[in-house]
């Protein structure tokens, strides 16, 4: 007979831990979640593919610097959703007193899923986004980069908010001041950039492009709101196909009707090839 180990009586008292590999097995068991998460993995794919096609024959730098920065929305994407799809990006949180989920298990352990993944890559992009609208627009780099600097503090402001565990009253706080930055942003696309657009002769396009980010944009704090962070009204697999469907909106819609509109080039958003340039008058070859 082979002699038992010695049981080990310290490992006994430890609470239990969750690794990353019991997260991938959870998001996997729920297939509902899962494909929250794999589908937008696959269009953000579709759409780096549909970006290359229509703008294989743009010549313009600043059309060009449309395209790129487009493209890096669904790029973070892609990286955003294999982070929360393999576990890396997932955390099992527990809610502090008087929050609805407050002694809510998951997967055996105390907490709620916390998709915390989401709100720090909105902080990757959601600023491609303003930047491909203030240029669209034809706006100016003040307005641009305040746009930018603002999404930046309303998503890490929101992570804070997901991620505050010692009180509850600290996490509408967060949550409050986000949204105070929201409006900064939802203000300069309304006001500034849509007077600027119809100057620019970009107004057909910039209104329905501000309608899609606008009402889209709106849909994330109210589902924080109304999912596990907020007052836990719908479940977690629930509140991820609803960013999972906003994200479709907010990126891959706006995405496409923008690169169909710029592959022809539009005279309204072209600038001349020494666009950017380092050297005053210089244009960099085009390979
Ligand atoms: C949070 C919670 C705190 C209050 C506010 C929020 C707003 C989030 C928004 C996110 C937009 C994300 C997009 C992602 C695309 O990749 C952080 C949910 C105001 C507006 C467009």
């Amino acid at each position: 007979m082979v002699p038992s180990a010695p049981l080990d009586k310290t490992a006994l008292a430890q609470p239990l831990e969750i690794t990353q590999a019991d997260l991938f097995e959870y998001v996997f068991s729920d297939p509902l979640l899962a494909w929250s998460f794999v589908l937008n993995i696959a269009l953000a794919g579709l759409t780096i593919l549909l970006i290359v096609y229509l703008g294989r024959n743009l010549t313009d730098p600043r059309a060009k610097l449309i395209a790129v920065s487009v493209m890096l929305i669904s790029v973070v994407s892609i990286s955003s959703y294999s982070g929360l799809t393999s576990g890396l990006t997932l955390s099992i949180i527990e809610m502090p007193a008087g929050h609805p989920a407050e002694g809510m298990t998951t997967a055996g352990e105390d907490g709620v899923l916390t998709m915390w993944g989401r709100y720090l890559t909105w902080t990757f992009s959601t600023p491609f986004i303003l930047i491909a609208l203030g240029m669209i627009a034809g706006s100016n780099m003040t307005k641009i980069l305040t746009s930018v600097a603002f999404t930046i503090a309303m998503c890490v402001t929101g992570l804070a908010a997901a991620l505050t565990t010692s009180s509850l009253v600290m996490r509408w706080w967060w949550f409050v001041i986000s949204s105070l930055f929201f409006l900064v942003i939802v203000y300069i696309i309304l006001v500034e950039w849509s007077a600027e657009a119809k100057q620019t002769g970009t107004g057909d396009l910039f209104n329905t492009l501000k309608l899609l980010t606008v009402i889209g944009w709106f849909g994330y704090p109210i589902l924080w709101a109304l999912g596990v962070e907020g007052f836990a009204l719908l479940d977690v697999a629930i509140t991820s196909w609803g960013y999972s469907i906003l994200d479709i909106i907010t990126k891959y819609i706006v995405t496409a009707l923008i690169m169909v509109w710029l592959a022809k080039e539009p005279s309204e958003v072209t600038a001349g090839a020494d666009y950017g340039s380092s050297l005053p008058g210089f244009s960099p070859a085009d390979d």
